[in-house]
């Protein structure tokens, strides 16, 4: 572990010094970004961050009080396991690839580009939040996520310097170039051109979309591209917290309005709270973007990063016997003439569904926990996740209207009154921003959020997470 070089790293960066070089250029270009797009009128303040300084299991962080342009940002893989072999595809049990093989040049960059470009983007989308936050607590972890996004984009730079030369280079610095939601130099993926406004999107985000990013690199961490395998192994620790703002911040939002629903009357808008339908409606609204993240049911991108033992499945090593995934079919139910029809798909062009099918399960979990919470404060509501065809814009139910359950709709004007039922309304923003006002008095939580079941790295809840002074 090299902490106290310019650049943290355990990838012995001083014993290559063009690479050092290359990478200490990049540096003031992201910390350039970071100040310009990074979380506004934060950057000055003391907050309690971890940091990542070892890869062990355990105590691979240390937590203290930094400013977020000090954060020591730094790349860690974990460490290498000799004489693993790639674990799947047409390369399957001969040894990992620890330079990038010339034939999937191409598709890995694309790849790590495609992971590298979320992470800058997701801090963009983020960036007005810590003006309202909910608590000192709850802002913490905003920025907590925030500096990790900005460290997931240095292990992607990193790769881009170190395996593609020039053009990763390149790329390198057009991850700082594009932005969020700009129309001329959008981010690639969809759901990271999406405004995140209030807490509520924030929330919903580090549930549905961070969690997105875990099933992504899971199936990265099974790679036969070593270093990819390796970095995105190390992300994954980091991501496990992200995901745990979102699930537990939903919850929280979920049980505060059953509360005040139950002492209200069903009027928890009038006393408040965030209406528990318009909480539905914000979860669908993000869930049918991140579904669209794990790109088309049917995929000839998806059976090459396969075939050629870049990206695997979920768990691929530990839950598959059968690594090959040739001769084998999976039934995608496809559109023809508006009609829902059965297609048989050789298993590798249906990786992407077979992801999305991980990711839907764990996602139904989590709704379970929340409406058992619901039924923990007495209150008669279900939260739903709605049909993986609804309110789709990649892939095969795209351009197709369906209802909130996947049943197909005739026409373009019956789907827009199903949208105008599910998706968030006007009305709904407006109530959502009516109750974003900040609390920055330690301990305190805004009205309509419950407070979390305890602090950080086992400090109190009214510890002071930011020192706003
Ligand atoms: N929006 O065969 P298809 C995270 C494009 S999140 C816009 O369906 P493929 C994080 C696609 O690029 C994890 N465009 O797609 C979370 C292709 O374009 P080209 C991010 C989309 O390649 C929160 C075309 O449509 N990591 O880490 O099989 C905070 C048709 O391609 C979208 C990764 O995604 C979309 N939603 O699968 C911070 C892993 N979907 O080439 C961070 C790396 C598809 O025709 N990426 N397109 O111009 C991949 O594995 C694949 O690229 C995808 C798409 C799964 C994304
Ligand atoms: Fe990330
Ligand atoms: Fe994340």
């Amino acid at each position: 572990m090299s902490l106290d070089d310019r650049i943290p790293n355990n990838v012995d960066l001083s014993s290559d010094r063009r690479l050092q070089k290359a990478l200490e250029q990049w540096q003031p270009k992201f910390q350039e970004w970071w100040m310009d797009m990074g979380p506004e009128g934060f950057q000055a303040k003391d907050v309690y961050l971890r940091t990542a300084t070892s890869v062990e299991r355990d105590g691979w962080a240390t937590f203290d009080y930094v400013k977020m342009p000090d954060y020591r940002w730094g790349i860690f893989l974990t460490p290498e396991e000799p004489g693993r072999p790639v674990g799947f595809g047409d390369m399957i049990d001969q040894p990992s690839f620890e330079e990038v093989p010339g034939e999937f040049r191409n598709s890995l960059r694309r790849l790590i580009v495609t992971q590298g470009d979320t992470e800058p983007a997701s801090v963009e989308q983020q960036r007005l939040l810590g003006q309202t936050c909910p608590s000192l607590y709850d802002l913490r972890n905003l920025f907590q996520v925030n500096v990790e996004e900005g460290r997931h984009l240095w292990a992607m730079v990193y790769l881009l310097h170190r395996y593609f030369g020039r053009d990763g280079r390149e790329e390198g610095d057009e991850l700082l170039a594009r932005r969020s939601g700009n129309a001329d130099k959008p981010r690639i993926l969809e759901a990271f051109n999406q405004p995140i406004n209030d807490w509520l999107s924030f929330f919903c985000f580090t549930m549905l979309v961070d969690r997105d990013g875990k099933y992504q690199l899971a199936a990265l961490a099974e790679s036969g591209f070593s270093p990819l395998r390796r970095t995105t192994q190390f992300m994954l620790t980091e991501e496990a917290h992200h995901l745990f703002v979102g699930e537990t911040g939903l919850g929280r939002v979920i049980r505060r309005s059953a509360q005040l629903r139950r002492e209200s009357d069903g009027q928890e808008a009038k006393v408040g709270g965030i209406p528990l339908e318009t909480i539905q409606r914000y979860i669908t609204h993000w869930y049918s973007y991140a579904l669209d993240l794990f790109g088309s049911e049917i995929s000839s991108n998806a059976a090459d990063f396969f075939s050629s033992g870049l990206k695997g499945r979920y768990h691929e090593a530990s839950k598959y016997s059968e690594h090959s995934a040739k001769d084998q079919f999976q039934e995608i139910p496809i559109i023809e003439n508006g009609r829902v029809t059965m297609k048989q798909v050789p298993l590798r062009n249906a990786m992407n569904e077979v992801l999305r099918e991980e990711y839907i399960r764990d996602t139904e979990r989590a709704v379970r926990n929340w409406n058992k919470i619901i039924k923990e404060e007495n209150v008669n509501f279900e939260i739903l996740l709605p049909h993986r065809r609804f309110h789709r814009h990649q892939g095969e139910y795209a351009g197709h209207g369906f209802t909130f359950d996947g049943s197909p709709l005739p026409d373009a004007a019956s789907y827009q009154a199903e949208l105008a039922k599910t998706l968030p309304t006007a009305r709904d923003r407006e109530i959502v921003q009516s109750v974003m006002t900040p609390v920055t008095k330690p301990g305190q939580m805004a009205h309509w959020i419950a407070p979390p079941t305890k602090g950080i790295n086992d400090q109190a809840l009214d510890f002071e997470y930011v020192r706003l002074n």
